[in-house]
């Protein structure tokens, strides 16, 4: 890992500031990484509605409200895409779950959205391995 400094004007950094707290992230540095990590993802799911397999990866806090159960709907919600999810209780408060997936990339990138996206989930990333 590679120290970098950037430069952001106010409004952006009260923007990144509100949407860290909104999601959890510990600090700016997290946050920032997800971001990049989102952008990098949809992007390579920019073309077309492929399909192939995807691994899910993300870490939760499982007493936080609601957001263990919300994140199972999510999952029922898309069950049709789920090949197996594995849970491993890493620490007291914190869950990570794998998900690997198959189906249409579109499809999937919504699954992605709608668990990286949940206030309280960290580490968010959607690796896609589509056919070329
Ligand atoms: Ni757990």
């Amino acid at each position: 890992m590679q120290r970098i400094t950037i430069t952001l004007d106010d409004d952006l950094l009260v923007t990144l500031d509100a949407l860290s707290q909104q999601r959890g992230y510990n600090n700016r540095s997290e946050a920032i990484r997800d971001i990049l990590r989102n952008t990098l993802t949809h992007e390579h799911t920019q073309h077309g509605g492929q399909n192939g397999y995807a691994v899910l990866s993300y870490v939760y806090e499982h007493e936080k409200r609601d957001l263990a159960s919300r994140i199972v709907s999510a999952q029922h919600h898309h069950h049709d895409l789920s090949v197996s999810t594995l849970h491993v209780h890493i620490n007291h408060d914190d869950c990570l779950e794998v998900a690997v997936l198959k189906g249409n990339m579109h499809e999937i990138q919504h699954f992605a959205d709608d668990v990286i996206a949940q206030r309280g989930v960290r580490h968010g990333h959607l690796q896609c391995l589509t056919e070329e």
